[in-house]
């Protein structure tokens, strides 16, 4: 990819209300480069929410609503089809949600809206908990992660979802992984994404400091060494073709090299991080990562 093709515009402001090093922050500047000013987000409470700040204070400088939790899909869908009905298409109608939104209470729209193919751009920033109301798990906790509903972070029984596969069973125009932590894989995606009509869904790894109890410096370095250790796989699958992993590690890192940089796991033993990492090389051979 050629990044001197990345432009210094920003639409996003300085003095945004995410905490420093925040993954959602930093993937929503970067996606809104590629996507342009053309945009229009559709944003379901979360952590985002609040980063946007509210008028005329907002930090976003593209048309933002604010939607309640369960229908961002449904909202995108009226906008989408807005547009559509004045004739006008040349708007990317994108979806900003979190992991409760996606995984969990927006489940139902966003399955009705790929099931319809609606023509829009759905972006789960997965930050694996219920962030802006105090880290509570969702069904993208990771297993063995502590949050503040599962104090001991020991709910070894709970796997997290495989939203990628729910996604990709609707048979959308486009589905993929991606991280900021990678950025020429993450920029393609959307540049992918942004090129096609129909449904497309991106689902983000996206760091929480406080969340993943890490320091703020080293967000991007914890989510590296998480693609590093296959716990989040960058892959992408076009309508019905086969899934493509669009980035192998040439040697997969142990996960303890990954739980220990997070204060989330410390509760985590050694014979439990053994099961996780058995649960794990089965799904890594699967795609052919091992
Ligand atoms: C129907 C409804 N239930 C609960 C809430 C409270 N609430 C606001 S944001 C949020 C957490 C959202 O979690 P997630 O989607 O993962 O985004 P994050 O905060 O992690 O960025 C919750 C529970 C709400 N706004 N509406
Ligand atoms: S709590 Fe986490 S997701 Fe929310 S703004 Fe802070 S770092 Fe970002
Ligand atoms: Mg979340």
């Amino acid at each position: 990819m050629d990044f001197s093709k990345i432009t210094n515009i920003e639409y996003m402001n300085q003095g945004h209300l995410g905490c420093p090093g925040c993954g959602a922050t930093l993937s929503m500047r970067h996606a809104l480069k590629v996507l342009g000013e053309n945009t229009v987000i559709i944003m379901p409470a979360s952590c985002w929410s609040i980063i946007a700040g509210g008028i005329p204070m907002t930090a976003l400088q593209l048309p933002l609503m604010h939607v309640p939790f369960a229908v961002a899909a449904a909202c995108a869908t009226g906008v989408s089809r807005g547009y559509e009905y004045k004739g006008i298409d040349d708007i990317n109608v994108v979806v900003w949600a979190g992991d409760g939104g996606t995984f969990d209470i927006g489940l139902q729209a966003l399955s009705g809206a790929a099931e319809r193919k609606e023509n829009f751009i759905y972006v789960c920033y997965d930050n694996e908990a219920y962030m802006n109301t105090g880290i509570q798990r969702s069904s993208a906790t990771p297993e063995g992660a502590w949050t503040t509903t599962t104090p001991v972070g020991k709910e070894l029984n709970f796997e997290k979802k495989d939203i990628f596969s729910i996604v990709a069973a609707h048979n959308p125009e486009y589905v993929a992984t991606a991280s900021i932590a990678y950025p020429e894989d993450f920029y393609k995606k959307f540049e992918k994404a942004k090129s096609m009509k129909g449904f497309r869904f991106i689902h983000l790894f996206s760091s929480c400091v406080p969340g993943w109890k890490i320091d703020s410096s080293d967000t991007l370095k914890v989510m590296r060494k998480g693609i590093e250790a296959g716990i989040f796989v960058l892959m992408e699958r076009e309508y019905d073709s086969e899934i493509k992993v669009t980035y192998k590690p040439s040697q997969v890192l142990p996960l303890e090299e990954y739980f220990k940089i997070q204060g989330r796991y410390k509760n985590l033993k050694k014979d439990e991080i053994k099961v996780i990492q058995e649960r794990l090389n089965k799904k890594l051979k699967k795609l052919g990562i091992i």
